[in-house]
């Protein structure tokens, strides 16, 4: 029997209910490669390298890298998706030896050694496959990122973002962040928090300026937005709906997230996952603290008359906490 008419067969008799409806798992194949692109950030042009799928042309980077999606099933259904996240190195832009090529590591993923994309542990520089099979309990936020030089292939805008997000036994994805419905949301968004020195991207090897960072620029996804009237990402909802952020701590600095309305006054939300857990107590909050390579879920709810809410995100000096100049970066969500 050929595979044609074997899904036939399967398919015809479940709808005759001689059999359950077939369970799926899927393996996720996505393939990357590595582009320059340049951004104009403050009216400065600045380079970056992005992770990207569209690989034709050299100048085709994403800031960030496209979203790479894995699911996992309810607890006890014996299902698991499994990722393989191929980095595709043909004419990608990189540093001299030492430091030349790239790998993809899978940040809060519980991969082995050889998955893990770390060159001091062995990882090859040109080109790998990784693999990852989460478990159920993993359902959450995470982000791959190149582990070259990390100080300098970070900053390059070498990361994007993973979400291991809910799926039913049938293989349909859940709009919730967990399988708790309590984590249901109407709507969900990425904020992927990213911040820039200027002086890294044209700085390599051993370079000095690596030894201190001094961001001038500061992004959520990839975008500034430092006025409300210009918001880095926007969201129309609608009134009284749940809407579900994921939090991705690519920056280098720290950030303090918070929702508020447009006088200024801030919003609870409530935190339902923290690092790809669920939080066995979610946490109703008006500011949450993202260092760098955390990742938080929450979600907030919108009022029953219409408006405009900005989350936002402020960076701050990890030395000493002070905000940075122009460090408050906007999003809008209007309903
Ligand atoms: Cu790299």
């Amino acid at each position: 029997m050929n595979t044609m008419m074997k899904h036939t067969l399967v398919a015809a008799l479940a709808a005759a209910g001689c059999i359950a409806t077939a369970a799926s798992a899927a393996t996720i194949n996505q393939s990357v490669c590595v582009r320059s692109v340049s951004k104009t950030l403050s009216g400065q042009s600045v380079t970056f390298w992005g992770f990207t799928t569209s690989c034709g042309g050299m100048s085709s980077g994403q800031l960030p890298g496209p979203v790479v999606e894995v699911g996992v099933y309810p607890a006890g259904s014996g299902l698991s998706d499994t990722l393989n996240l191929t980095l595709d190195m043909m004419m990608a832009p990189q540093e001299q030896a030492p430091y030349d090529g790239h790998t993809i590591h899978l940040h809060g993923a519980d991969v082995t050694t050889a998955e893990d994309g770390v060159p001091e542990t062995g990882a090859v520089t040109n080109g790998d496959t990784y693999t990852w099979t989460p478990t159920t309990n993993m359902a959450g936020s995470y982000l791959y990122h190149c582990h070259v030089h990390t100080v300098k292939h970070l900053e390059m805008g070498m990361y994007g973002p993973m979400v291991v997000r809910p799926k039913n036994t049938s293989g349909a994805w859940l709009n919730q962040f967990t399988h708790n419905t309590a984590t249901a949301w109407d709507y969900v968004q990425n904020y992927v928090l990213g911040s820039v020195d200027p002086a890294y991207h044209t700085a390599t090897g051993d370079s000095t300026v690596f030894a201190d960072y001094n961001p001038t620029y500061f992004m959520i996804s990839g975008k500034e937005g430092k006025t409300t009237s210009a918001p880095a990402i926007t969201l129309t909802a609608a009134k009284s709906k749940k809407v579900g952020l994921r939090l991705m701590g690519l920056h280098s600095v720290n950030g303090t997230f918070a929702v508020k309305d447009g006088a200024g006054a801030a919003k609870p939300f409530t935190v339902y996952t923290q690092d790809g857990r669920e939080l066995s107590t979610p946490q109703t909050v008006t500011s949450l603290d993202v260092t760098p390579g955390q990742r938080f879920d929450i979600i907030f709810t919108t009022p029953s008359t219409a408006g405009t809410w900005y989350p936002q995100v402020t960076y701050k000096n990890l030395r000493d906490g002070s905000a940075y100049t122009n460090g408050t970066v906007y999003g809008k969500v209007t309903f």
